[in-house]
């Protein structure tokens, strides 16, 4: 390996929220690094994604998406895509090719456009659409020439995913390898597990409650069985900010935990390669997404 040629640096990937950023990253990292979901505002926090070559590094920085915010939750969030985009090398914007380009996205490119880094578009979900559909919406993009490239992507069935590597690639400035070769996020497993757990309660609940969701690791012990087999037990709580809302994430005889438990345990299994005990309990802390001191002790930062 030439030292010398090496290459890396910080992609930040934008859009509004549910267009399929973090989706887009676990393709390119192979693995699932990040949480998605069909809900909105799905991600919550800022994380390095590493994709590592033998002649290059890139450093894809998930965050949240776009969106007009309300409560002092989303405020938090929003203070995070602003950070990040000071921050990083290239800027990634991404669409919903599929529903079709609209106010949301033109509020993201306005955000974006006087920012002094190379910025590539991104037309995402093209696995559900025609030609002739994808062709109509590219006429909307009219007037914003800033984009050094457009792509057409499919960040579900990884199609024009390597085009976008290459492009990226060619882009990259000369730097060193920030993380080793086998780091994929910079994530802590403890992060990863409350993330994990997020992801099957978002996946399961409707209406506003996900929103209202929070969840937080509070002790992991690791032992071994009488057999020698590792076991992690994991003790995590849910933050909901009304008493009704708890009782549905609960559900009929405590049917919804339940079955919200053994889909996160089976991936947690996965995960950390061992049997694993998960113990969660619901709580309520009233209004929390729109007080500050508990937005800190749950580390939704103002950047
Ligand atoms: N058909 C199809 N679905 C996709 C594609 N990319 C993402 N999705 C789906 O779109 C939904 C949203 O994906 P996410 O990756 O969570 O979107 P996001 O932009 O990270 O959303 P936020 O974190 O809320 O900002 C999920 O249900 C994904 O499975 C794609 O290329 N094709
Ligand atoms: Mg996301």
């Amino acid at each position: 390996m030439n030292k010398e040629k090496f290459k890396s640096g910080f992609v930040g990937l934008f859009g509004r929220t549910n267009v399929g950023k973090s989706t887009l990253i676990n393709k390119i990292i192979n693995q699932k690094v990040v949480i998605t979901s069909e809900k909105s505002q799905t991600t919550r926090s800022r994380t390095n994604c590493i994709y590592t070559t033998d002649n290059m590094q890139i450093i894809f920085v998930d965050c949240p998406g776009f969106f007009k915010p309300r409560r002092l939750l989303e405020k938090r969030l929003n203070s995070i895509i602003y950070k990040v985009l000071a921050d990083v090398d290239i800027i990634l914007v991404m669409v919903d090719i599929s529903s079709g380009i609209g106010t949301g996205d033109y509020y993201a490119f306005n955000s974006l456009k006087d920012r002094q880094q190379p910025k590539i578009l991104l037309l995402n979900k093209i696995d559900l659409i025609s030609k002739i559909q994808l062709n109509q919406q590219r006429k909307k993009l009219k007037g914003f020439d800033f984009f050094e490239n457009v792509i057409s992507i499919s960040a579900k069935t990884g199609e024009n995913v390597e085009k976008l590597l290459k492009i990226l690639t060619g882009k990259l400035p000369e730097g060193p390898q920030y993380f080793p070769d086998e780091m994929v996020t910079d994530q802590p497993v403890a992060q990863m597990i409350a993330e994990i757990v997020r992801e099957k309660l978002f996946g399961n609940l409707s209406q506003e409650i996900p929103y209202s969701i929070n969840v937080e690791v509070e002790k992991i012990k690791k032992s071994v069985n009488r057999s020698g087999e590792k076991i992690i037990k994991v003790d995590c709580n849910i933050y909901t900010e009304r008493k009704s809302q708890k009782a549905i994430i609960i559900g009929k005889s405590g049917g919804m935990l339940k079955k919200i438990g053994k889909q996160a345990r089976l991936e947690l299994e996965d995960f950390l390669d061992c049997k694993v005990f998960l113990e969660m309990w619901v709580k309520v802390v009233k209004d929390w997404t729109k007080k500050e001191s508990y937005l800190n002790k749950f580390g939704y930062l103002n950047y």
